[in-house]
């Protein structure tokens, strides 16, 4: 098989469902035989990343940090996955700029952030509502949504699934499958 490099990044909010989606992808991919491997906040913050916070500063530098091994990672021949909040426009087009606009895709995971706050599946959202956590993104820091992403998944009006087959098909074209 010739594997196509790409890169598919997701953005959205903490809860839209990003971390799901990319997870399924992932397995979806390997079950088809590419080498594919996903980079979230989970992996990248607790090793690559664990000295960064949450601070406009710090974000931009784990965006760049993590653009630059994706780079590596695609130059390797494999499919990358990425799934981070990454709230600043300007560093999701320093990120296509860094692997090349030919293998980069934006995939925006769209949920309001009312629904987000619903799900606050970690209780993140009531944390930073009661001021303990600090710059936490759309209630004490910016998020900046994608102005013409390559695909939308909305994940308030549709099922995980629904959205899967969706980014599927997205990719399908992109690497022959
Ligand atoms: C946003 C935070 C924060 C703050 C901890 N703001 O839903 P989660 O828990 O699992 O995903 C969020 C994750 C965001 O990390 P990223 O590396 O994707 O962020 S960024 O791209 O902006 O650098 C959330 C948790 O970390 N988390 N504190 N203050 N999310």
């Amino acid at each position: 098989m010739q594997q196509e490099s790409r890169l598919f990044w997701l953005t959205g909010l903490s809860g839209s469902g990003k971390s799901s989606l990319a997870l399924r992808l992932e397995h979806y991919l390997f079950q088809q035989g590419y080498k594919v491997y996903l980079l979230d906040g989970d992996n990248v913050r607790n090793g690559l990343c664990r000295d960064l916070s949450f601070t406009e500063t710090d974000r931009k530098e784990n965006m760049r940090r993590v653009a630059e091994v994706a780079n590596l990672m695609l130059d390797a021949g494999l499919v990358v996955i990425c799934a981070f909040i990454s709230p600043y426009a300007a560093e999701r087009e320093l990120v296509r700029q860094i692997v090349g606009q030919e293998r980069f895709s934006e995939v925006y995971v769209s949920c309001p952030l009312q629904v987000c706050e619903l799900r606050d599946t970690k209780g993140l959202y009531a944390k930073a509502r009661a001021g303990k956590v600090q710059n936490f993104t759309g209630i004490s820091a910016p998020y900046e949504a994608p102005s013409a992403p390559d695909l939308i998944l909305a994940t308030d009006n549709e099922s995980i699934e629904a959205s899967l087959q969706k980014l599927i098909s997205f990719a399908a074209p992109q690497l022959q499958l």
